[in-house]
């Protein structure tokens, strides 16, 4: 699958100096010190692509931008995977209840998906990769789990034996009864009978009436939703074998802690040893009128919709990035109107000959991202310095500034 449009990234003046990173891991819950590397391996789940861009998915691309551009400016490589669940049950519903072939909506919706992070100024991932295309890559990965004893059939399907993992349930922390319910509400089968247990991961799905499916040596079917991930990102991210951790960012939105991560890293320690990522990163959930903003529940505000009303994309950039990205908050639309002053003041500020004094904005915005990206505190840096700049202090430099915002925050001036 093709990627998306790059995007420039100004550089930093040198005199700079970022410290090492501070992340929240989910599977630590804490924040944790990122060791300082040449090269960063990152995963981030992507869209199912119906119903796209919602701006819960906005929040969790940028989160995990600001991850990939605070990398970026310590001089570090960052490989950036991400997929498209483009083949999967809610994909095939929503293709039936609309009447329209699971293919054209899928493309559509990635497509749409492609042009919202490009006015985001998302950076692009350097392999995009849809299940479909990935089903060699799912297949392989099933028959490594099979050598290593932890496959089953349930009828023609085959499951993934999650205790075969020792550490299972180790991301993501919940007791049984918890994961049961939450496994059930995400997909998941715990009732089905046939399983040795109840949350045993489906890896492959033989074909069901009038829907489609690929040949394998399984027979015809097609992906699990866990094994999907798992097998992109051992096969896109380049493992070094010298690493304890096969990479060294899982990304996604908190929905995904479990089933989806705490499977897919099952998964892949089954098949290499290594525990599956150094850091599991979680963006909150974004919702609307007091409850999550879902595909299902159908309050979703989308990105191409507000950018088709002449809203601003660095406006919708800026009333995301006002909220740290760990946080779950309702969206209101009046966060776009003060997004949009202080951007307009921002511009204007910049746009001076003389400025307030930049250095120490500038060390703000960095030391705030450096604390576990801390945009709302980055955000407010910026702000002071707005202040001081009306009231007339001098002897900054507003394209250092506007370099430093434009690099380390995706915000465009
Ligand atoms: N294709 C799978 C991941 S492999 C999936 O979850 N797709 S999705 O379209 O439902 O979500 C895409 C990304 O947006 C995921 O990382 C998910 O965690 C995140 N996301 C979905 N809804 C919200 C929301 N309301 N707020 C914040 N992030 C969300
Ligand atoms: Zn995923």
């Amino acid at each position: 699958m093709n990627s998306w449009a790059s995007v420039a990234i100004p550089p930093l003046n040198e005199r700079f100096k970022l410290p090492a990173l501070n992340i929240f891991d989910t599977a630590a819950r804490k924040v944790c010190p990122v060791s300082v590397k040449t090269t960063y391996r990152m995963y981030v789940c992507g869209i199912t692509p119906y119903d796209a861009t919602h701006l819960g998915h906005a929040n969790t691309y940028l989160a995990f931008d600001l991850l990939h551009r605070y990398l970026l400016a310590t001089g570090a490589i960052v490989k950036f995977v991400q997929n498209i669940t483009d083949i999967d049950d809610p994909l095939l519903e929503r293709a039936v209840r609309d009447g329209v072939d699971w293919r054209d909506l899928a493309t559509s919706q990635i497509d749409l998906f492609r042009s919202d992070m490009v006015a985001l100024h998302v950076l692009p991932p350097s392999h995009y990769i849809g299940a479909v295309e990935a089903i060699p890559l799912v297949v392989e990965a099933i028959s490594a789990l099979d050598s290593a004893g932890s496959v089953y059939k349930v009828d023609e399907d085959l499951y993934f034996r999650v205790h075969n993992d020792s550490d299972f349930g180790s991301r993501s922390h919940l007791s049984q009864d918890q994961m049961l319910k939450i496994f059930s509400e995400r997909g998941g089968d715990p009732d089905r009978p046939g399983k040795s247990d109840p949350l045993d991961a489906l890896l492959w799905l033989s074909q069901r009436p009038n829907e489609p499916g690929w040949q394998s040596k399984y027979g015809v079917g097609r992906p699990g939703w866990h094994i999907e991930c798992c097998a992109i990102a051992l096969n896109y991210l380049d493992i070094d074998p010298q690493s304890s951790t096969s990479i060294d960012f899982q990304g996604g939105g908190s929905d995904l802690i479990f089933p989806h991560h705490e499977m897919s890293a099952a998964q892949s320690k089954v098949m290499n040893g290594k525990e599956f990522a150094s850091y599991y990163v979680h963006a909150g959930m974004i919702g609307l009128d007091g409850e999550k903003m879902s595909k299902s529940k159908g309050n979703l505000v989308f990105v191409s919709k507000l950018l088709n009303e002449g809203v601003d994309a660095m406006v919708i950039r800026v009333a995301l990035l006002r909220h740290h990205y760990r946080a779950d908050h309702m969206w209101n639309n009046q966060e776009l109107d003060s997004s949009r002053e202080f951007l307009d003041d921002l511009r204007i500020a910049l746009s001076r000959p003389e400025v307030a004094p930049t250095d120490k904005a500038i060390e703000s915005i960095i030391a705030s991202l450096s604390d576990d990206l801390n945009s709302p505190r980055a955000l407010s840096a910026i702000q002071e310095w707005i202040t001081a700049t009306k009231q007339g202090q001098v002897g900054g430099s507003p394209g250092e500034l506007s370099r430093a915002i434009d690099a380390l925050l995706g915000i465009a001036i």
